[in-house]
Parts: structure tokens; C-alpha cells; sequence
């Protein structure tokens, strides 16, 4: 597997403090970096290394996804058990605290076990956890969603090598900058990221070339969700090709980008000068009417061939994701589609199932549509389809999320967002017991407890 840049992005900002001495002169800072997705990983050794020095250190959840979350509390039973401080990061509890009001149930059982949660972007911050972990002060929350940190001049995402030696093709990842300016309704990365763009300066992307080539890694993933879009591309670009053609490092970038990106003058060229040899692409659909379902109105499908033929020409493999499950999809269109775009795409994609994530538009507009039904009709047929996209997404995750029972309070649904944990079919007894205006209610109460 890839390295994970959020891991990286972490290890930078703690060999940071490591460096700097935050827990004081006397105190020194030992990291110690594991990947389950690559790693066996001896829990009961963790507990005696920690429980050797008075429990006196910190378990970093790093990175975790909604998909991880069921597995990432699993993790940190053990050591809360233990009294060891837990503190757990990365897009589901920011996605969740982004767009719910707090109250979610799967968050609860972070405050249960005691895991402090922290919602936001590590850099600057990183050192303030520390020094309340080492005093035994964790806060249950650290809350930084409305503040969006900078990212020039920040430490680097670097792991050390041992520590990318067993994954794919000794590659690691950095991300070059955050933040994408469109609004794809089933996106959370806007929701999480922020829209517009912070990137790291072309001297920061040099340092962590240099760190990492000084240990021999020479390819990268950069993570950008739209590298495109990342303002400082080309003033990145000319680093590395500088690097590559003067310093001979012989770099190897997969990048992600939009399907405009052929159209920004240069880019295409640079990319290939830089080392670009894979691109990954957002292809979604070439059904009009379900990118316009989905906002992605800046996928023009009369570009896509332009777009990948302009890769193409300069030796580069292009990868796409392409989108089932759209409101205008059937069987019968997704087979004629596959067709069209066997017959017309150099590309090779891989097929996603539509399903949404904590905090994208589209659950948000389902939810709405159910607490405001005019009637019963209306709200079973919101009802029916909410259920069946927040089981799409239980499918996707391979497993059920933590189960939501019946509200204790019904409050009004205040949330603007909710998540793809909602596990509605898990309380058919409620949604028969209930009534009318108070089954909505029962629906809003039942959605702001979950995430
Ligand atoms: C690169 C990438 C991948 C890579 C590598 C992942 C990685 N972590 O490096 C690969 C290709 C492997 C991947 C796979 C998947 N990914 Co992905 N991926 C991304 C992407 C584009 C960039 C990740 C990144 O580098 N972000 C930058 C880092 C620095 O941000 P961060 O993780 O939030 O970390 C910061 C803070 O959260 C905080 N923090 C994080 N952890 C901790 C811990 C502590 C203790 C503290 C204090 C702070 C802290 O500090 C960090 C620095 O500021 C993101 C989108 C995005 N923009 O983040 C999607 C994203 C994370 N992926 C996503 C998904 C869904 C997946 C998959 C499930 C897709 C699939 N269906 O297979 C898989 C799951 C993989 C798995 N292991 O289970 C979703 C997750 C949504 C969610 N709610 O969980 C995202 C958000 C994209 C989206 N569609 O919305 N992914
Ligand atoms: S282009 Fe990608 S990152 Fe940008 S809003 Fe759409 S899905 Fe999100």
C-alpha cells in the first residue's frame, strides 16, 4: 500500500516538537510510526513499552477515516483500559464535527472511552495535545474546523524509512497543498479542507525531496485532491524539474487533477518535464444529467478525450473513477456507458459505487426533505430513499457502523450535514411506533444522533 500522507504529514509535525523541546529541556520525545495497512502491530508490547514509563507517553490515531473509525476505537480500548492518554484525528470526527452539531452517537464513544477527539489540522497545534497529554490534561475536544491553518513553512510530511521500505514500490506521499474551489455535491473534502487553496512553498517541497532522497525514496504520491487547482502548481513544478533535471533526482509523481487541468497552459508539459508517470482523475460519469446531479458541472464531457489524448501523447498513464449509482443511472445506461467509454476513453478506471460520506450535501438535502415531508407519502418515499443510501454506504464500509438506538430527546435537526454512519434500518420499531409529524421528528432526532 501507499504510505499515508496523513501519517507522513503527522510524523513531520511531531519530529517537529521532537526538535523544538515543547515538553520542556529535560524532556525528549520518542515517535514511534505504525501503519497497521503494512504493519503486524504487538499491541501487548505497546502496553508494557508504555506501561514501563508510568504510562507516561500518547497513542496518535492518525488519519482515521470513516471506514477505520469501528477499528480505530477497537484500537484504543486496550490502552484506555490501561489509563494511557488516546488522541484521535482525521477526516471522520473533522467531518463530523464540520457538519453536525456534536452530539453524534459514534462520538460519544470517543467521550465514553475517554479518546479526546481532535477535529482540524495538526500544524501549529500539534504541541498543545502534547503538553496536555504529558500533564495529563487531554481535553475530551480540540476544535480547530474554523481555522484552517496555512500550510507555508509548516514541518514537512516525511516518514522515515523503515517505515515505507515494506510498502508499494518504495514510494511515499506528500501533500502539496489542501483545499479544492469547486463543489461536487458528494464531496467532504470542501466541507473539511475549505475551498480555497493553501499550499506548501516550492523551498518546502525541495526539503522534503531532498529529506526523502537522502534516504533513497525518490517517487511520490501527491495527494492533492486537484493538483490543478493547488495555486502554487507551477512554481512546484519548476522545483522539481529543476531538481530532476539538474540535481538528477530521478523523481516519479502520480498526481491527482480535474478533467479541465489540459487546458491550463503549460501544465500538462511540466508535469511530464517534472516526472510525472500516472495521473488519477474524477471522471465520475458521462451522463450530463448526473453531473449536474452531483455539481460537478466543471466535468465537460466533450473535453474528456482531449483530456486524456493530451496525456497520452506525452507517455503518461491516466487512471479515472467513474461513478455508479446516479439518479439517471440503470442497468441498461451503465452497460451502454461502459460501452461508449471503452470505445471512446483511453483510460483505465475503476468502478465506485455512489455512496455518500460524513458531511456531503446530498444526505444533508435527503434528511431536509424528510423532516420538511408535507406528508406521510412523501416523507416514506424520503425516507426509503435516505435508508438506501446510507446502506450503500454500510455496504461500501464492509461492515456496520456502532448501532444507533432510539433518540432520548427529540430536538429539532439543527445539523446541516449528516454522515454516512446513519444506520436508520436499525430501529424499524421506532419508525412504526411513531406518527406523523412526530415520526419526522423521531427522523431528525434520530439523525442528529448519528453521524
Ligand atoms: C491520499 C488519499 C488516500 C490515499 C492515502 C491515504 C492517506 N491517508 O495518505 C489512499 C489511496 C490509500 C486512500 C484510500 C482511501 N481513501 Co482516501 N484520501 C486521500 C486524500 C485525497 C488525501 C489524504 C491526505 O493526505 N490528506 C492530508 C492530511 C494531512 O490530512 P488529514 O488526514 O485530515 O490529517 C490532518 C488532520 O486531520 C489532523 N490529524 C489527522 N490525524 C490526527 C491524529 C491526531 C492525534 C491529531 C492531533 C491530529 C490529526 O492533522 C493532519 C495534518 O493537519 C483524502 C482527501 C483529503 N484531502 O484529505 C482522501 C480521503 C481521506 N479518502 C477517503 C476515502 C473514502 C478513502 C477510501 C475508503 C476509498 C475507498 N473506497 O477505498 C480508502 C480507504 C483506505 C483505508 N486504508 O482504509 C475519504 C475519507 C472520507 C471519510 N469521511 O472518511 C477522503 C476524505 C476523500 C473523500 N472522498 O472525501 N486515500
Ligand atoms: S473536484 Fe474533487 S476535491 Fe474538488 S469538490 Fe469535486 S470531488 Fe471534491
Amino acid at each position: 500500500m501507499i504510505p499515508s500522507n496523513s501519517l507522513a504529514a503527522l510524523y513531520g509535525i511531531a519530529a517537529d516538537c521532537a526538535e523544538r523541546k515543547v515538553l520542556g529541556p529535560d524532556v525528549s520525545i520518542d515517535i514511534t510510526v505504525l501503519d497497521e495497512t503494512n504493519t503486524r502491530i504487538d499491541f501487548p508490547a505497546l502496553l508494557r513499552l508504555l506501561g514501563g514509563r508510568d504510562n507516561f507517553g500518547m497513542v496518535a490515531l492518525v488519519g482515521v477515516q470513516s471506514n477505520q473509525y469501528p477499528r480505530a476505537l477497537d484500537i484504543a480500548r486496550p490502552f484506555r483500559e490501561a489509563g494511557i492518554p488516546v488522541s484521535m484525528g482525521g477526516f471522520h470526527v473533522s467531518g463530523c464535527l464540520a457538519m453536525l452539531d456534536g452530539k453524534a452517537v459514534e462520538l460519544d464513544a470517543c467521550r465514553e472511552m475517554g479518546i479526546s477527539i481532535f477535529a482540524g489540522e495538526a500544524e501549529g497545534r500539534l504541541e498543545t495535545v502534547l503538553r496536555d497529554a504529558a500533564t495529563g490534561k487531554l481535553e475530551p475536544i480540540y476544535n480547530f474546523m474554523d481555522d484552517l491553518p496555512g500550510l507555508g513553512g509548516t514541518p514537512v510530511p516525511f516518514l522515515p524509512r523503515e517505515n515505507v521500505a515494506h510498502t508499494l514500490g518504495f514510494s511515499t506521499s506528500f501533500d502539496a497543498g489542501r483545499g479544492c474551489p469547486y463543489q461536487c455535491s458528494f464531496c467532504t473534502i470542501i466541507n473539511v479542507q475549505g475551498r480555497r487553496s493553501r499550499f506548501r512553498s516550492a523551498d518546502d517541497i525541495e526539503k522534503l525531496v531532498r529529506m526523502n532522497w537522502a534516504q533513497g525514496v525518490h517517487k511520490f504520491f501527491i495527494t492533492d485532491d486537484n493538483f490543478a487547482r493547488n495555486k502554487e502548481w507551477e512554481a512546484t513544478f519548476d522545483r522539481l524539474i529543476e531538481l530532476r533535471e539538474k540535481d538528477g533526482i530521478p523523481l516519479g509523481l502520480m498526481i491527482q487533477v480535474d478533467t479541465l487541468c489540459h487546458k491550463i497552459p503549460n501544465f500538462i508539459e511540466k508535469a511530464k518535464r517534472a516526472g510525472v508517470t500516472r495521473v488519477f482523475t474524477g471522471l465520475e460519469n458521462i451522463n450530463p444529467d448526473n453531473l449536474t446531479a452531483a455539481k460537478k458541472n466543471q466535468n465537460k464531457i466533450t473535453e474528456y478525450r482531449k483530456m486524456l489524448l493530451a496525456w497520452k501523447a506525452q507517455g503518461i498513464m491516466t487512471l479515472a473513477g467513474y461513478i455508479l449509482g446516479f439518479p439517471a443511472d440503470t442497468p441498461e445506461t451503465i452497460r451502454r456507458d461502459i460501452a461508449i467509454i471503452q470505445h471512446e476513453l483511453p483510460v483505465r478506471f475503476h468502478l465506485i459505487t455512489a455512496s455518500d460520506l460524513a458531511g456531503t450535501d446530498k444526505i444533508a438535502a435527503l434528511i431536509e426533505s424528510s423532516i420538511e415531508a408535507k406528508d406521510d407519502k412523501q416523507f416514506e418515499e424520503s425516507f426509503a430513499q435516505m435508508t438506501a443510501e446510507c446502506n450503500n454506504c454500510h455496504k461500501a464500509a464492509g461492515k456496520p457502523f456502532l448501532h444507533v438506538g432510539a433518540p432520548k430527546v427529540p430536538p429539532p435537526c439543527s445539523n446541516k450535514m449528516l454522515g454516512p454512519a446513519l444506520r436508520i434500518d436499525t430501529c424499524p420499531d421506532n419508525r412504526q411506533a411513531h406518527a406523523g409529524r412526530q415520526r419526522r421528528r423521531h427522523v431528525s432526532a434520530f439523525a442528529a444522533a448519528s453521524s
